[in-house]
């Protein structure tokens, strides 16, 4: 059997990864593809759990220590008993949020040291990186302004601005050092101009695929 992909998306919050994923998925399902649709933290029934602690703002006192390891467990999980198996049975993967997040968010928003988030990462993912990673560029305070006028913000989305900028400066230093894996998106264009840039990126990553099976 054919290998599948696993794609992932990330960005800032309220930059439109579940919109955009939900979209990307619509349009590889019509064009005939077995695709499965997750997201971090959670994606299995114990991750979902880890992801209710992580995001209850009852939860303020969470070390930054304790909040990767959670996010670290919760990956683990959900690599063992959703991704792996759905790649290795030849189905797309489309994650909202991966291993990027926790270096943008634990590393470049609280600034824990890279070397423990490196091999934490490499401990939770067991070598499975993403094939493909879209990130959803916004200003911070662009992102925050679309979240704030859904609602109630969960523990993480309640941090300042400099937090949230700290983190999309991340993200795009990890965009810098591996631009084969990364695809920058401007998400501060339509829902519909966002979606045609994420379709040609991934049809085109598709078709030369098959080209070379
Ligand atoms: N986190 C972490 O710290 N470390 C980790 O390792 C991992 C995660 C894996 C997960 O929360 C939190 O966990 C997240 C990072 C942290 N916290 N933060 N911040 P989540 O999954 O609940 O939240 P999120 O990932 O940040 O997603 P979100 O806030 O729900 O946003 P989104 O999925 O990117 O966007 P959306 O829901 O598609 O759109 C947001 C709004 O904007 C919505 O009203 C849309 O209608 C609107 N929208 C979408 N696209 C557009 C465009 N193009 N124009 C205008 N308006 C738009």
């Amino acid at each position: 059997m054919t290998r599948g992909l696993f794609i992932t998306f990330e960005g800032i919050e309220g930059c439109g990864k579940t919109t955009q994923i939900r979209l990307l998925a619509d349009h590889l399902r019509a064009s005939g593809r077995a695709v499965v649709l997750t997201r971090e933290p959670g994606g299995t029934p114990a991750a979902e759990a880890i992801r209710a602690i992580l995001l209850d703002p009852a939860h303020d006192a969470l070390s930054p220590t304790a909040e990767l390891l959670l996010y670290a467990a919760a990956r683990a999980q959900h690599v063992h008993q959703v991704i792996r198996p759905a790649v290795a049975a030849g189905a797309v993967v489309l994650c909202d949020r991966f291993a990027d997040s926790t270096e943008a968010y634990q590393g470049g928003g609280r600034s824990l040291p890279g070397n423990i988030i490196t091999a934490l990462r490499d401990i939770a993912t067991d070598g499975t990186m993403p094939d493909c990673t879209i990130l959803l560029d916004l200003p911070a305070a662009e992102g925050l302004a679309r979240s704030r006028e859904r609602g109630e913000l969960d523990r993480i989305e309640g941090e300042p601005l400099a937090f949230h900028e700290r983190v999309r400066a991340a993200f795009l230093k990890i965009a810098a050092r591996e631009p084969e894996r990364v695809a920058i998106v401007d998400a501060a264009a339509t829902v519909e101009t966002v979606a045609s840039a994420v379709r040609a990126r991934i049809d085109a990553m598709l078709g030369a695929r098959e080209c070379t099976a």
